[in-house]
């Protein structure tokens, strides 16, 4: 019996949680477990926490309120996070039994149990893989299979980055025995309104370049005046990694916490190793994809000089 199915079955009350801020691979794990759960364990009570909205909530459902004793008796099951403090909800900590789903790298041991695969491209796509296990192959409910195949296909960049494997593409495969409408999925995740495409001009002309490497600093009077969120413009990094001549992106936003003026910013890279730089700057990550947090101008200064002599080191080496 396999340690998933094991501890989902010795529990009634299960609590799945995900990391702060979400996106659509936080969230389409967390709601692809949840749903598939429910609908498998009828009799079991299981809860979605968290409460940081992430991009495209309309796509996901509203977190369950939960009792401190409802989380203390039950198997809390922490998705695609990394470190503790890093989970929306620290009541994780207090759960009867955790087990940690993770693609992360260089994670913390914060589970009695963990699952942690860092070749897999997306913690949906290890979820997809256990549930496929356990099914046997069987189709599960269209809805479970919907959110997880969101959170493949998101933090895949649409099955496009390295670590896309015959792996990702089979447990894809699965969730679409589910008779999903793939090409609605694409809408519902990429069209952009109007705002967006104004923001997305603004940014590529605001863009800075130095060698191979391209970085935007997106302000507060920025996001206001194209009226979108901080975490909607943070989306947008990969409209600056089109081009072949840039090897690293970046892209800093603005936080929308009062007095205070810090940037979070995310980093990707095609081929040179950033995340350790983004572990010096309150960050972490992913080799090649990472974010780093609360950071003033002068700090994100120093990002740059870092990511720019690693490109330097790379090209002498
Ligand atoms: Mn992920």
């Amino acid at each position: 019996m396999s340690l998933f199915y094991e501890l989902i079955q010795k529990y009634d009350v299960i609590t799945v949680f995900r990391h702060q801020n979400p996106d659509p691979d936080a969230l389409g794990s967390q709601w692809g477990l949840v749903s598939w759960l429910k609908e498998t364990f009828p009799n079991k009570a299981i809860y979605a926490l968290g409460k940081h909205v992430g991009v495209k909530p309309q796509l996901f459902e509203a977190y369950d309120l939960v009792e401190d004793s409802v989380v203390s008796s039950s198997l809390a099951i922490i998705l695609d996070t990394a470190n503790a403090a890093r989970i929306d909800d620290q009541r994780f900590s207090s759960a009867k039994m955790r087990l940690k789903i993770d693609h992360h790298p260089l994670g913390e041991a914060y589970a009695q149990h963990q699952i942690v695969d860092e070749t897999a491209s997306s913690t949906s796509e290890i979820i997809a893989g256990l549930i496929k296990e356990f099914m046997l192959d069987e189709a599960i409910s269209s809805k479970a299979a919907k959110y997880l195949y969101m959170g493949i296909l998101t933090d895949s960049l649409n099955f496009s980055t390295s670590n896309v494997t015959h792996s990702t593409l089979e447990n894809a495969a699965y969730l679409a025995k589910s008779h999903l409408d793939l090409p609605k999925i694409n809408e519902e995740l990429y069209l952009i309104d109007e705002n967006e495409f104004k923001f997305v001009n603004r940014l590529r002309n605001l863009a800075i370049v130095e060698k191979g490497l391209i970085y935007a600093i997106v302000t507060k009077a920025l996001t206001e005046e194209c009226n979108i969120t901080p975490n909607m413009a943070k989306e947008h990094v990969n409209d600056l990694g089109l081009v072949r001549e840039y090897e690293i992106w970046v892209l800093f936003v603005q936080q929308e916490i009062p007095n205070q003026h810090l940037y979070n910013g995310s980093i990707r890279s095609r081929n040179v190793t950033i995340n350790d730089i983004a572990i010096k700057y309150n960050g972490g990550g992913h080799r090649l994809a990472a974010a780093v947090k609360n950071l003033s101008l002068s700090e994100i200064q120093s990002v740059i000089h870092d990511l720019k002599g690693r490109l330097y080191d790379q090209k002498i080496s």
